[in-house]
């Protein structure tokens, strides 16, 4: 499949796909939404596809909207509905990337600001490079921040990091990023593609059943409560269970050699 704005590969089972609109830091315009969605909902049906990296060309990862052509609609008189280019171009992203049953990994090799930011914590994992930065820009241009940072920002650092991030709106760096659990590991800028790639190859030989539940599981415990939780945590264990991956595993271990998840 060939994108406007997108370079997408798949091998060895990860299906990598950049953002490529390097020219205005990877700042989405329609198009790219259009063209992510459709690679993402490609990555999740492909059987052969057992793990997504997202990454960025260029200098940044991802600027978040693009603004170049925003004050127009000021100019032509009329009133922004902001909300309506969320629910179309956003919100289907941010889903697509929590419900799919892969592992969903971010290699963050720049700057990634306002919904460039939502993208990024939508991951499962992330790895940063030594230039990443994280910037939740909304507030200089006067607005809050969308696309899943909302939800997912204050889960991940507390809400007291969140106000700070939020409101003051200054850059987060690599290794702080790190600190606060945001991201994995700092890798020098040139490593983080074949990092990223290993990693998310080891992902692709694992257990593919289990940790598509693992992410079901880690995503509903945000939102319940802990009898609730423990139930869960039994469904998904049978489904495990019930898996060819629990016989293999079971297999390996009692002829003492490494499993294979194929
Ligand atoms: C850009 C952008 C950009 C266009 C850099 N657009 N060209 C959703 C729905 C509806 C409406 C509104 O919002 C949203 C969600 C959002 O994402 S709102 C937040 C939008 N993003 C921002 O406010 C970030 C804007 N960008 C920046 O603040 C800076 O560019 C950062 C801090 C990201 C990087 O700074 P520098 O490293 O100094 O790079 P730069 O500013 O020189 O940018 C390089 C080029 O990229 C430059 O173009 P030029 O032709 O001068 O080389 C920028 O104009 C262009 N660019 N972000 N969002």
């Amino acid at each position: 499949m060939d994108f406007e704005t997108l370079l997408v590969q798949t091998r060895s089972r990860v299906t990598t796909i950049t953002l490529n609109r390097p020219q205005v830091l990877n700042a989405f315009n329609a198009q790219m939404n259009a063209d992510l969605d459709a690679a993402l909902r490609a990555a999740e049906r492909d059987a052969e596809t057992r793990a997504v990296v997202i990454a960025g060309s260029g200098r940044g990862f991802c600027a978040g909207q693009d603004l170049t052509t925003r004050l127009e609609i000021f100019e032509a008189g009329q009133v922004p509905h902001l909300g309506d280019g969320l629910r179309r171009n956003y919100h289907p992203l941010i889903r697509r990337i929590r419900n799919m049953p892969k592992p969903v990994v971010g290699a963050i090799n720049g700057v990634a600001a306002g919904a460039g930011v939502g993208l990024v914590l939508a991951c499962d994992l992330r790895l940063v490079s030594e230039s990443a930065s994280f910037l939740q820009a909304f507030v200089r241009i006067g607005l809050v921040p969308d696309a899943g940072n909302l939800y997912t920002l204050p889960r991940m650092v507390g809400l007291g990091r969140a106000f700070e991030l939020m409101w003051l709106a200054e850059p987060l760096s690599a290794a702080e990023a790190v600190r606060l659990g945001l991201a994995i590991r700092v890798v020098a800028a040139e490593e983080l593609p074949a990092v990223a790639r290993e990693l998310a190859e080891r992902l692709a030989r694992g257990p593919s059943v289990a940790y598509g539940l693992i992410k079901r599981g880690l995503y509903h415990s945000q939102e319940t409560s802990l009898p609730a939780m423990l139930e869960y945590e039994a469904l998904l264990q049978d489904a495990a269970g019930r898996s060819p991956h629990f016989r293999e595993g079971l297999a390996a271990f009692q002829e003492k050699r490494a499993p294979r998840f194929g």
